[in-house]
């Protein structure tokens, strides 16, 4: 090759560098400016649409592959540990009195108002499971209390529709801290409401009289100190999917 050749194709490559590092930035500069609008853009739930779009695609793939007879790992009872107190939301009102407490568990067309007593008439079970919180720690925490399901069972809160399309609310009794789950989580083995947290009743700070305990959702759909439970066909506020959480919250 002449001096003349290589000093061509040198040139060549120089100009081929040059044009695929200005498509390079054009593509960048592209995409960054679909970004910034997109999060300048409609909020839906606290998220720009197309943050809320990616959830919503996240939860239909976890749906998808979720199974119901598929259990969370369990652990063995001595390996349970007490969690930090995370979350007071919904657990303040001064004037909780224990003594006073009931569940209102109302759907399909009916409303009761349950006692403890009437829930610990309910087969007992109990579960040693991982509590995980979206802020990076979980606890091997014990429960026992009944099965969600063997509640809205024994008082018909299903019909074949909400028992495969339904979802499941339940909030605090003063209403401040509430949360969706959709019914194949409901219907778990294990989604207990429970009153006993490593073989203690449940203390004031950990939720008591009664608490949701489900291993297959995140710490944030754990509420604690349920007051009110609804069944019904449409998806339930949340109060963390309303400040952009994703509403699912499965791991
Ligand atoms: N009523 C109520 N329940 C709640 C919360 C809350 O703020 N209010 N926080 C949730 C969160 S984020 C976590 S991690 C768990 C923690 O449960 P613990 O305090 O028993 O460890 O409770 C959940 N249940
Ligand atoms: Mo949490």
């Amino acid at each position: 090759m002449s001096d003349l050749d290589r000093g061509d194709a040198s040139r060549r490559l120089r100009r081929r560098f040059f044009r695929n590092l200005g498509f390079g930035l054009l593509v960048f500069a592209l995409a960054a400016g679909a970004w910034g609008l997109m999060l300048r853009g409609r909020k839906e739930g606290g998220l720009p649409v197309g943050l809320r779009r990616m959830h919503e695609w996240n939860e239909r793939v976890a749906r998808t592959l979720f199974r119901s007879e598929q259990l969370a790992p369990e652990f063995p009872r001595e390996s349970a540990t007490e969690p930090r107190v995370n979350g007071m939301i919904g657990l303040k009102d001064p004037g909780f009195k224990l003594e006073q407490w009931s569940l209102s568990l109302e759907g399909n067309g009916r409303k009761v108002t349950l006692r403890l007593p009437d829930l610990q008439k309910l087969p007992q079970v109990a579960m040693t499971t991982e509590l995980k919180c979206i802020e990076g720690w979980s606890t091997i925490t014990s429960w026992a209390g009944i099965t969600l399901r063997s509640l809205l069972e024994k008082y018909g809160m299903l019909t074949p529709e909400l028992a495969t399309e339904g979802y499941v609310g339940l909030s605090t009794p003063d209403g401040k801290y509430y949360v969706g789950i959709e019914m194949a989580t409901a219907l778990h083995s294990q989604t207990l409401l429970a009153w006993e947290m490593n073989g203690a009743l449940l203390t004031l700070d950990h939720g008591a009289p009664l608490r949701l305990a489900t291993p297959l959702k995140y710490g944030i759909k754990n509420i604690k100190r349920v007051g009110r439970i609804t069944v019904g066909p449409d998806r339930p506020s949340d109060y963390w999917a309303q400040q952009g959480y994703d509403w699912y919250s499965g791991h």
